[in-house]
């Protein structure tokens, strides 16, 4: 396998609305970002995935574009975006941004052209279909509730909108459509930027009308396409997000021969607690040993033909911590537990802000308090349906985005130190004892401990490209070997919030401890709660 820069890469995602606001009208900005870089650079990530900054009316927070070609003023200029690619470069980090092209804005002058009149040369962007017997061309929903075809008097056609319907889908059949979202593509690379991720890029190669949403027929074309008219020559680091994939399709899309992307999130592990072919919103209990097949095959099926991404959070996500964790009174063992276990893997890891201090969940008592449109549409959804409002709030309190998206806990003065004026979306109440400065001067810091996980990273190749294999254990620990050359490395994790036993700790070799969430010793028989830590034989 080639070796790549980025095989070595650990990823900062930031959403740049909760980041830092520098101006005082509660929503994050680009001068915050930079304010904040000597924070990003500490941690050790060399890379940053910015969620998008775009022109947009924000009906998405940001995922519906207007513009692919200027700065949400909200967020600050183009010339304040410069200064942060320079200041970031000065940093040795680059930028990845986030490229939507599966769908525009319907604020998008290309929208606005298209549904005037149906012989307008940007009609073909978009998906137009007549309806069937006086309603819509199918009955294909929304992925945020209700359907996903809109009526338009004007033309007297629907067009196709997967998200909100101030998110109509483009049209990658059409050549033009392409060609202008590599010009967008271009565009970012001259600039300097050093990578991409894609939004929903498993669903641009549709095929509406034989029901085809997600890997339509043409797709990986089209990515070979894109790779060879935008990145083909640079060093450009791409990620597409595709909730469909399972390994075999990972492994098309990441297989450095096709030469399409060079890493995939993959979303098999995320959807253990949801009830298979329901909504996210409907949850079961995770199941350790489900858990430990898909990472397991993750890392002994793609590492050789593709390369993994290694994620445990986003902005569409629960808080892990609260999820898979325990975020009250194991908060420090149970978040390091899980970033020992991520960030021991193969694959380019990504933490998303606030991950790195043990940011939580959050339950505001009212539905008024939540901004995301996703929660918004579902809270109405089920309550017509006659679920009872506890019920809806408290799978909201589990799932809903905005637990993922509250600002930034810089410090514990008002507002956490994210702004001085009024927040776009509350403030988490545990700042208090939730933020940055605290977590820094904790002799149990989380963040100290993420740092270490990357420097261990940076400095040994086993955890970039050692053989992973999963050890037979009890079933509450997951653990695991890295070998490369005469090394062995073991990763053991209590995955529970108990004392359990941990045969494995009877027959370990000869060797030391590289880290540890509980300090030394590690016990002879037992793991203590969300116990792990990272043993190198000698
Ligand atoms: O998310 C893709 C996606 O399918 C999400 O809707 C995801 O399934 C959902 O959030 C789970 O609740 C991407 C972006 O990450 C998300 O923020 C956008 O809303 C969406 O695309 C549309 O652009
Ligand atoms: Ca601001």
């Amino acid at each position: 396998m080639d070796l790549e820069w980025w095989h070595k890469s650990v990823i900062y995602h930031l959403y740049p609305r909760s980041f830092q606001d520098t101006n005082g009208d509660g929503i994050g900005d680009l001068k915050g970002i930079i304010s904040r870089l000597d924070y990003i650079q500490k941690l050790g990530t060399d890379l940053i995935w910015l969620c998008p900054v775009y022109a947009s009316p924000n009906d998405d927070n940001g995922y519906d574009i207007s513009d692919y070609y200027s700065i949400n003023p909200e967020y600050g200029t183009m010339a304040e975006m410069e200064e942060l690619i320079e200041e970031t470069s000065r940093r040795g980090i680059g930028i990845m941004m986030d490229i939507v092209a599966n769908h525009t804005s319907d604020e998008h002058p290309w929208f606005m052209a298209s549904r005037q009149d149906k012989s307008n040369p940007y009609r073909d962007f978009y998906v137009w279909r007549d309806g069937k017997d006086g309603s819509e061309p199918s009955d294909l929903s929304s992925i945020f509730s209700g359907s996903a075809w809109e009526y338009e008097k004007q033309t007297g056609q629907y067009y196709l909108h997967l998200f909100s319907k101030k998110q109509p889908d483009l049209n990658w059949h059409h050549l033009p459509v392409r060609k202008a979202m590599y010009d967008v593509m271009r565009f970012w690379i001259k600039k300097g930027i050093k990578g991409f991720r894609f939004d929903v890029i498993d669903l641009i190669a549709k095929d509406i009308d034989k029901d085809i949403v997600a890997n339509g027929p043409l797709l990986h074309d089209y990515l070979q396409e894109m790779h060879r008219e935008v990145h083909a020559g640079t060093n450009v680091v791409t990620v597409g997000e595709t909730g469909s994939a399972d390994l075999t399709q990972a492994i098309l899309y990441t297989s450095p021969e096709r030469k399409e992307l060079n890493m995939v999130f993959s979303f098999e592990h995320m959807a253990l607690d949801e009830v298979p072919g329901k909504q996210k919103w409907d949850l079961k209990p995770l199941v350790l040993n489900e858990l430990k097949a898909v990472f397991s095959t993750q890392q002994t099926e793609l590492a050789e033909r593709g390369w993994n991404s290694l994620f445990w959070s986003n902005h569409d996500q629960p808080r892990i911590v609260s999820r898979w964790g325990n975020d009250d009174q194991y908060r420090y063992e149970s978040a390091t537990m899980l970033a020992t276990l991520l960030h021991m893997m193969r694959g380019t890891p990504f933490i998303y802000q606030g991950e790195e201090i043990g940011m939580t969940n959050v339950k505001f008592p009212d539905i008024d308090s939540y901004r995301d449109i996703e929660t918004l549409r579902v809270y109405e959804e089920r309550l017509r349906k006659g679920v009872p409002h506890e019920e809806v709030m408290s799978s909201i309190y589990t799932k809903g985005r905005d637990n993922a998206r509250t600002p930034m806990q810089w410090n514990n003065s008002d507002q956490a130190g994210f702004t001085t004026g009024t927040p776009w979306l509350d403030v988490n109440p545990n700042y208090n004892t939730v933020n940055v400065e605290d977590d820094l001067h904790s002799s149990r810091s989380i963040f100290n401990y993420y740092q270490r996980l990357i420097s261990i990273r940076k400095m040994n190749d086993i955890v970039v490209y050692g053989k992973y294999e999963l050890l037979e254990t009890e079933q509450e620990v997951f653990a695991y070997t890295r070998k490369l050359d005469k090394e062995t490395w073991y990763v053991i994790c209590n995955f529970t919030g108990r004392t359990v036993r941990c045969k494995l700790l009877e027959v370990l070799p000869e060797g030391e401890v590289l880290i540890h969430n509980y300090g030394f010793p590690i016990l002879k028989m037992e793991l203590r709660p969300y116990e792990s830590f990272v043993y190198i034989e000698r």
